[in-house]
């Protein structure tokens, strides 16, 4: 199965501008507890370098671009989050890095959950083990 799961939000923009929507249970598959959101990130400093236990995330560049790395442990594969509409799942158990922000990036993120640091496998060993 493939490592890369987009989410597609539609475009209800008119003559005034873009407009999306994410809503749990419709076009977002879990329910949003958390949003954060990441900005002038440095383009040479990555960022993530972990795995979640539980969590599930769906991660959108508003403005920008980042290219994610995703490492099921098995497999990686490298994309580009490039689109305001077009969102990347990050499951649990995936371990993930963020490098190449472009300096104008803003990053969105929503969570299946609250911040809990006992969720983050920051460790790759750690996560090879997990698996
Ligand atoms: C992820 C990737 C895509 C909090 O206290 N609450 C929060 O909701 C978050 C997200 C972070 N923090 C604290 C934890 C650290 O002390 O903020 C600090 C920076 O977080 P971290 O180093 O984990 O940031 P990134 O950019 O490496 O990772 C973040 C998310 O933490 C993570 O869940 O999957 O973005």
């Amino acid at each position: 199965m493939s490592l890369i799961k987009w989410v597609e939000l539609p475009n209800l923009g008119d003559h005034r501008g873009s407009l999306m929507v994410a809503e749990s249970a419709k076009n977002v598959p879990f329910e949003v507890k958390r949003i954060y959101y990441i900005l002038d990130a440095k383009p040479d400093v990555p960022r993530g370098f972990h795995a979640h236990k539980s969590l599930i995330q769906l991660a959108f560049c508003l403005k920008g671009s980042c290219k994610m790395l995703m490492d099921n442990g098995v497999e990686k594969q490298e994309v580009y989050i490039n689109q305001p509409n077009k969102g990347l799942i990050i499951p649990p158990l995936v371990w993930h890095e963020m490098h190449d922000f472009s300096e104008d990036c803003v990053m969105l993120v929503l969570a299946s959950d609250c911040y809990d640091e006992s969720d983050y496998i920051r460790d790759y060993d750690d996560f090879v083990k997990a698996l």
